[in-house]
């Protein structure tokens, strides 16, 4: 049996749970709390998700899984490169304030990773150093980062395919926008122009990855 082991919000984790999805592949999913050192080391050697065990072997990095589940199952071909111009200035626009919109609302969800004290501890301490200002702080800034956000969902939205996807026709960039676009909807304040919800819903059906229904 295929296993993923991963992060409910973890978007590298999220492309993975894509391909096997609209491959229509059986895989068990293994969630691992986000202080979990041991159990990653204990299995491919480094910290960290996903990890894709396949072919009777624990494996590593986004991109090479994608690719290594391209053509099998259904036998749709996926390529995890090279990204569009339009893919990559999303990426470039929104990279600090993806970060910072989304880690205190991964807080407030409480996904699997995050359900118990120690991990909670551990993905608090660990964010706001990356971010450089506590969840509470980032959260309460959300108006400066949904500025900055809401221009490069715009430039995007005319990018994404809904009837490509649903096709199962799905480009290196959707391996990108998706996962990111997924966790980017927990944002309250975020519109998202009706073409991006499109594509989310497109998605999230062709691959079998549920949408988060909450809003903070
Ligand atoms: N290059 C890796 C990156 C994976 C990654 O950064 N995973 C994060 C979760 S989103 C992780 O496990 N980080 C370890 C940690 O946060 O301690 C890939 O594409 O698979």
């Amino acid at each position: 049996m295929i296993e993923l082991y991963l992060y409910e919000t973890c978007p590298f984790c999220t492309k993975v749970r894509m391909a096997l999805g609209a491959q229509q592949l059986d895989y068990r999913r293994v969630y691992l709390l986000a202080d979990d050192r041991d159990t990653p080391r204990w299995l491919t050697g480094r910290p960290g998700v996903p990890i894709l065990y396949l072919d009777g072997r624990y494996r590593t990095e986004s991109d090479e899984l994608v690719d290594a589940l391209s053509g099998r199952g259904r036998g749709l071909a996926f390529a995890s490169a090279p990204l569009s111009a339009a893919a990559g200035a999303w990426r470039d626009a929104v990279a600090g304030a993806y970060d910072a919109l989304c880690y205190p609302r991964f807080a407030r969800l409480g996904p699997p990773e995050l359900s118990s004290d120690g991990a909670m501890r551990y993905f608090a301490q660990s964010r706001s150093e990356r971010l450089g200002q506590s969840l509470e702080e980032a959260m309460a800034r959300s108006g400066e980062y949904v500025a900055q956000v809401m221009p490069a969902l715009a430039a995007v939205a005319p990018h994404v395919d809904p009837a490509a996807v649903a096709e199962g026709r799905l480009s290196a960039d959707d391996f990108l926008l998706f996962p990111a676009l997924r966790n980017l909807a927990l944002v309250d304040g975020l519109a998202l122009p009706g073409r991006i919800a499109a594509y989310l819903a497109a998605v999230a059906d062709t691959c079998g990855v549920p949408l988060f229904v909450e809003r903070y």
